[in-house]
């Protein structure tokens, strides 16, 4: 039987367990990436292992997401991470250069190498033929110590292409259409693989916007086979000695397979506040909007700005629209601004912001009260762009544009005249934002520079036999690590400040929740289905942990927040029949009594102090059982289970 390209990569970097679906394996992994809002935790972790250099192939420290330096906070976490990559062999990509997908997939992704990274949209890499995961920092930090990444062997889709996008239809329609085909929990367990003659059309930042949105499906990753645009792709990087061809067999065997004719789709927008809430963007027509944002890392390649300086070119945005755009890299804006497209930008009154995430993570540029921003970004959650009762959605920049300059949500392909954009047969390279490490000889002395504003790691306990722990709080579907620990401007900052940051956990679901837990002493959290979906940080784990939430009991998990609560020593449990979901108050005094034979047996049972029991299934491999009884990953390789 044929393998499909996720199989091969996998069964390159295997080094524990064997490709059954559904199973625990463990991959070598080639490159690390970390951004800075995950990468201070990350470092931190690394350095208490003891290890003097990373043993990767290539592992790099991105400044991305605080950029905006209100206070020392962030500038001393910069230079804490500038100086922790130079001792420790990371290669240091400076604030400003851009953010981690884009310059990542410009300067270092190389097909069939495996890429874990501290941020959930790693899987962008995808895009060049790499086996690329998000992953929490904890993790990260283990993979540069040379330990493997532990995940569970996913199962097989394919996605279909045929046919070849109208104009002013989008990779971003595409990745809309397979939200409102699969839905956020879609893709969960699962790795998508793009295939079919439509593949040949796009370009590899098309497939980097695709492989990039695989992250809201809930997959494990996303890829395309490295093939003839590929090799351009590096070529013009000055990468060609990157590529190797890449694809699956012609009889691999899918557990799922989509068709998607591309010629059919139109311009699509998902609604506030989930991105498969998708419905085609004419439909949406008289709705006013206030801002529009263009830019993060699923839009924000030169290919993308230069749609936008294009259809931007000669006109003007309308006056009741504020609009931003944030190129995706140093090289991006370079060759804008080489080219005169920058000055198509800026002629037409945007605004042009830094290349980093920006408003992407409630970096500034929040919505006005009530507001309705059009974002070419990724995620539209409940408050994540800093306003809460602003009203995101999710849109290509062609659809951007066109909103911008009318005024109201415009479907682009109304515009007429196909655009007529040209890539250059080379990219411009100058890597001089990119810090290399010191030599090895050098690094033993080198100093790490750490600011105040970095806390002490909490410390979470083992597990005895029983637990008895108050339902401090009960949430429902869909909850987001957005919800858990939000991010934005006035929290950002405190990523490495753990006891800060406690203050703002569930702050969108319960504002009192942070106190209650504190007081109830040891707590469980019990959820929804698809509880944790989004963002890769730990401190959604790290932070319940410290304010004393020993288990987590929902109807299921996102895949990397429950290695993130398993990580932090916090035991995820998930309701064998689904309807005791109801019948458990916040509040009750819940006892869960022999743990450890439990644990092992795959049940436990769990009592609310009224005489009420019920089952809850508790799915762990050995080894992250040991993490468990050894009250997290960090102890538990203290102890040898590296
Ligand atoms: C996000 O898009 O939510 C982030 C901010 O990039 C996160 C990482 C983080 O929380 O720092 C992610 O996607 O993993
Ligand atoms: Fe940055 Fe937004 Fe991409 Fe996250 S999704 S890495 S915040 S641009």
């Amino acid at each position: 039987m044929g393998k499909t390209l996720a199989q091969k990569i996998i069964a390159a970097h295997l080094v524990v367990g064997d490709m059954t679906p559904g199973s625990e394996i463990a991959l070598k992994i080639d490159q690390t990436l970390t951004q800075d809002a995950t990468g201070t935790m990350a470092y931190l972790e690394f350095e208490t292992m003891g290890i003097p250099r990373v043993r990767t192939e290539l592992s790099v420290a991105y400044v991305d997401h605080n950029t905006l330096q209100c206070g020392f906070e962030n500038s001393d976490d910069h230079r804490y991470l500038q100086t922790v990559a130079a001792k420790y062999g990371v290669q240091f990509s400076r604030p400003g250069n851009g953010i981690c997908h884009q310059v990542h997939l410009e300067r270092f992704g190389k097909p069939g190498k495996t890429l874990i990274g501290s941020d959930s949209h790693t899987p962008t890499g995808g895009g060049l033929g790499m086996l690329a995961f998000g992953a929490g920092g904890l993790d990260v930090a283990v993979a540069m110590g040379g330990g493997a990444y532990y995940i569970t062997m996913p199962r097989m889709f394919k996605v279909n292409l045929t046919g070849k996008l109208a104009p002013y239809v989008t990779a971003k329609d595409v990745s809309l259409e397979l939200l409102r085909i699969l839905s956020v929990k879609g893709g969960v367990g699962a790795i998508i693989e793009w295939g079919g003659p439509g593949v040949a059309t796009l370009s590899v930042p098309e497939r980097g916007t695709i492989t990039n949105m695989g992250t809201e499906l809930g997959a494990t990753t996303s890829i395309f086979p490295s093939d003839e645009i590929t090799r351009r792709f590096l070529a013009a990087q000055g990468r060609e000695a990157d590529y190797v061809p890449l694809a699956s067999d012609p009889d691999a065997v899918y557990d799922r397979v989509i068709d998607i004719d591309l010629s059919t789709l139109k311009p699509l927008i998902a609604c506030p506040h989930s991105p498969d809430n998708v419905v085609e963007a004419a439909s949406l027509q008289n709705v006013k909007v206030d801002q529009v944002c263009i830019g993060s890392c699923t839009n924000s390649s030169l290919y993308d700005m230069l749609k936008v300086a294009a259809m931007l070119k000669g006109k003007t945005v309308h006056p009741s629209v504020s609009l931003s755009v944030s190129p995706g890299s140093r090289q991006v804006l370079t060759m804008l601004a080489d080219c005169g497209a920058l000055s198509d930008i800026l002629a037409s009154g945007a605004r042009v912001l830094e290349c980093a995430c920006g408003p992407c993570i409630g970096m500034g540029f929040s919505p006005n009260s009530g507001g309705v921003s059009l974002r070419t970004f990724n995620r539209n959650f409940l408050g994540r762009s800093g306003t809460k009762d602003g009203q995101v959605y999710l849109v290509s920049p062609e659809t951007a544009v066109a909103s911008a300059l009318a005024g109201f949500i415009t479907d682009p392909t109304t515009l007429g005249e196909p655009l007529q954009v040209t890539m250059p047969e080379r990219f411009l390279v100058n890597d001089s934002a990119i810090l290399p490490p010191l030599p090895a000889d050098q690094a033993a002395d080198a100093p790490v520079l750490r600011g105040p504003n970095i806390k002490e790691f909490p410390k979470s306990k083992p597990f005895t036999d029983t637990l008895s722990a108050e339902l401090v709080l009960k949430v429902g579907d869909n909850i987001t690590t957005d919800h858990i620990m939000p991010a934005g401007a006035k929290i950002l900052p405190y990523r490495s400040n753990i006891p800060y940051l406690s203050k703002f956990c569930f702050e969108v679901c319960d504002p009192a929740f942070p106190e209650r837990a504190k007081a109830a002493g040891d707590g469980v959290i019990v959820g929804g289905s698809n509880y944790g979906q989004g963002s890769s940080r730990e401190h959604a784990a790290l932070v319940p942990m410290y304010l004393g939430i020993r288990c987590v009991i929902a109807k299921s998990f996102a895949r990397i927040h429950v290695a993130n609560l398993i990580n932090a020593g916090i035991l995820p449990l998930t309701f064998e029949n689904p309807d005791d979901y109801d019948r458990i108050e916040q509040g009750a005094k819940l006892t869960i009594d022999h743990i450890i034979r439990g644990m092992e047996e795959g049940r436990l049972t769990v009592s609310d102090g009224s005489g009420f029991t019920f089952r809850a299934v508790c799915d762990l491999s050995q080894r992250q059982r040991g993490i468990l009884l050894a009250g997290g990953l960090l102890n538990y390789t203290r102890e040898g289970g590296l």
